[in-house]
C-alpha cells in the first residue's frame, strides 16, 4: 500500500502547489494544532494566498515530525460525525523539527524576519508559571537553565524572550505571539510571563527586550474550540479503507470548529476569516464561555464517567445521572460567572455543547480529558466557585467534580477508581496518592490537598465549607458510587448548606 504523498491524494481536497512560504512558526505540533490552526490557515491561502506557510515545532518528540517529513509534510484530518466520515488534506506546513534537537533553530526562527506571527498550543502545562500566584516559576530548572544561557532556551518562555532578544539585535521588524492554548486572558498572561523573564535579565538586556515588546510585539488572546481525539489505528485504517493510502499521522476531529481572536497583529495575518474564524473585542467572554460551559463540565462528564465504568464521553453523558450534573453545573453553577458576548445565544450554545459531546463516533476518552487535571482544575474552577461562595450560595457540582478528580487519581485505602481513571495522566498523581495514604476520611484528603497543597490555587483555600463539602462528596464516592454522589450535590439546598458550613471565609 502507498505512503500519503500528494502523488496519492486522488479526489480527496488539497491545494495545488508544493508546501507553502513561510510566515508563522508554531510552538507545539500536536493533533489539535493540525486539526484547527492548520485547517483554517489552509483555506486561508487558498482564499488568499500570501506566505503564511507554518513552521511546525514538536517539543520533544520525533513521532510526528518523521511521520510528516516522510508524508511530503501532509496528514490527513478525518471528520467524524454520526452521519459519516469526511477527509481532508491540509497543505499549510512549510517545514517541521523537533525543538529539543534543533534548540537554537527555534530562537532563531522567532528571530527570522520571514516569521511575522508565532502561534502556541503548548497545554495549560507549558507555560512554566506559578499556578497560585500566575507569576512566572522562577526556581523552575527550565527557567533558570534558559536566564543563564542565551544560546539554546528549553521553555517555552525562554524561547519567546530570548527568541524576540534575538529579533530586536538584528532587524527589529514587528511580530505577533498568539496563545491559542486553554488559558484564561491567554495573550496577556503569554505577554507577563515572557515581560517577566525579561526583568530577570540583568538590567541592559532587561531594557533593550523591554523596549522592543513596547514598540514591536502584540499578544492577542484567543479562544480556540475543537474536539480533536487522539488517534488511534481505527482511524489508520479508515484512512486506509476510504482513501486507498497509507497515512500514519492522521488526526480525527469533531465537525464543529470556533476561533475567535483578538484582531492586534503586529505584522499582518493569513486572512483567516475566510474559514470561519471570528475577529472581535470579546475574547474574553468566549473565553469564559468556552473554558467553564465546555471545558468545566466535561471535567465533570470525564471524572464522574471514568468512576461510572465508561470509556468515552459519549457514554458518559449517555447516563442519565451524568446529563443531569452536567446540566446543572452548567446552568447554575458555571454560568453565573460568564459575561455572554453578544449575539450568543446560550440555550442554543448548551444545546450544540450535548450534541458535540454526544458524538459517539468520535471516541473521545474520558481518561484523555481527565488528564492533567491538576492544571485544568485550576483554570476551570477557582473563580467560578468564589464568586458563588462569596455570595453565600455552595457549589455542590463544582465541589463534585473536584471531589472526582481527587478518587480518581487519588483513591482512598484500597478503592478502584477503575481502569479508564488508571490511565489519566497527572504530574500531581504522586503527590495527591502520597496524602490518600496518609488520610483515612475524603475530608482529610480535601483539606490536604486543596488547603496544605494548593491544589486549585491558593484563593479557594479559605473557603472551608467549600474543602468539607470536596471531602462529604470523595466519602460518597467511595462508599456508594458516584451515581449517590450525583444524587447529594443535586438533593443539596444550595444556599443552606453553605453558611451552616461556614460556607464564606
Ligand atoms: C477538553 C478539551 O481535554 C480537555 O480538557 O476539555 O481538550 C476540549 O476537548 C477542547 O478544549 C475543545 O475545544
Amino acid at each position: 500500500m502507498t505512503a500519503l504523498s500528494p502523488d496519492v491524494l486522488g479526489d480527496v481536497r488539497t491545494r495545488d502547489g508544493g508546501p507553502p512560504p513561510a510566515g508563522i512558526l508554531h510552538l507545539g505540533l500536536g493533533s489539535f494544532h493540525r486539526a484547527h490552526q492548520a485547517v483554517y490557515t489552509d483555506t486561508a491561502l487558498d482564499a488568499a494566498g500570501g506566505d503564511w506557510g507554518i513552521v511546525g515545532v514538536s517539543s520533544r518528540s520525533s513521532h510526528i515530525v518523521d511521520a510528516m517529513r516522510a508524508q511530503s509534510l501532509l496528514y490527513t484530518v478525518v471528520e467524524i460525525s454520526p452521519e459519516g466520515s469526511a477527509f481532508r488534506v491540509p497543505r499549510a506546513h512549510s517545514d517541521v523539527f523537533v525543538g529539543a534537537l534543533d534548540r537554537d533553530r527555534v530562537r532563531s526562527e522567532i528571530a527570522s524576519a520571514q516569521i511575522r506571527v508565532v502561534t502556541l498550543t503548548v497545554t495549560e502545562n507549558g507555560y512554566t508559571y506559578r499556578p497560585s500566584t500566575g507569576r512566572l516559576d522562577l526556581d523552575d530548572p527550565g527557567v533558570q537553565h534558559d536566564l543563564a544561557d542565551p544560546a539554546e532556551p528549553r521553555t517555552v518562555i525562554g524561547q519567546l524572550a530570548r527568541g524576540l532578544q534575538l529579533r530586536a539585535s538584528t532587524h527589529a521588524s514587528p511580530v505577533t505571539i498568539l496563545s491559542c492554548d486553554n488559558l484564561a486572558e491567554n495573550g496577556s498572561h503569554t505577554e507577563r510571563l515572557v515581560r517577566e523573564f525579561a526583568a530577570a535579565l540583568p538590567a541592559p538586556e532587561e531594557r533593550e527586550l523591554s523596549l522592543f515588546l513596547d514598540s514591536h510585539v502584540t499578544f492577542p488572546s484567543s479562544m480556540v474550540d475543537r474536539i480533536v481525539p487522539a488517534t488511534t489505528d481505527y482511524y489508520r485504517r479508515l484512512v486506509t479503507d476510504s482513501l486507498g493510502y497509507v497515512d500514519s499521522v492522521p488526526v480525527p476531529a469533531e465537525p464543529f470548529t470556533m476561533w475567535v481572536m483578538e484582531d492586534r497583529f503586529a505584522a499582518g495575518r493569513p486572512q483567516w476569516e475566510s474559514a470561519g474564524a471570528t475577529f472581535s473585542e470579546e475574547v474574553a467572554g468566549y473565553e469564559q464561555l468556552k473554558m467553564r460551559l465546555l471545558n468545566g463540565t466535561h471535567s465533570l462528564i470525564a471524572y464522574l464517567g471514568a468512576l461510572a465504568g465508561c470509556r468515552t464521553i459519549p457514554d458518559a453523558v449517555s447516563k442519565d445521572f451524568i446529563e443531569a450534573s452536567a446540566r446543572t453545573v452548567l446552568r447554575e453553577e458555571y454560568l453565573p460567572s460568564v459575561t455572554v458576548p453578544r449575539g450568543v445565544d446560550v440555550g442554543e450554545y448548551e444545546a450544540q455543547l450535548f450534541v458535540r459531546w454526544s458524538n459517539s463516533a468520535l471516541g473521545h476518552r474520558t481518561s484523555q480529558v481527565g488528564t492533567d487535571g491538576s492544571v485544568k482544575l485550576r483554570q476551570r474552577i477557582p473563580e467560578p466557585a468564589i464568586e458563588l461562595l462569596g455570595q453565600g450560595r455552595m457549589p455542590h457540582h463544582l465541589a463534585l467534580t473536584v471531589a472526582a478528580y481527587l478518587t480518581c487519581i487519588a483513591p482512598l485505602g484500597g478503592f478502584d477508581p477503575g481502569p479508564d481513571a488508571a490511565l489519566m495522566q497527572d504530574a500531581a498523581r504522586p503527590l495527591l496518592r502520597s496524602l490518600a495514604d496518609a488520610s483515612s476520611t475524603g475530608r482529610q484528603l480535601a483539606h490536604q490537598a486543596l488547603v496544605e497543597h494548593h491544589l486549585l490555587g491558593e484563593a479557594l483555600t479559605p473557603f472551608d465549607g467549600f474543602v468539607d463539602r470536596v471531602g462529604e462528596l470523595v466519602d460518597i464516592l467511595h462508599s456508594d458510587g458516584p451515581l449517590a454522589a450525583s444524587r447529594d450535590a443535586a438533593r443539596s439546598d444550595l444556599t443552606l448548606h453553605t453558611l451552616e458550613n461556614g460556607g464564606t471565609p
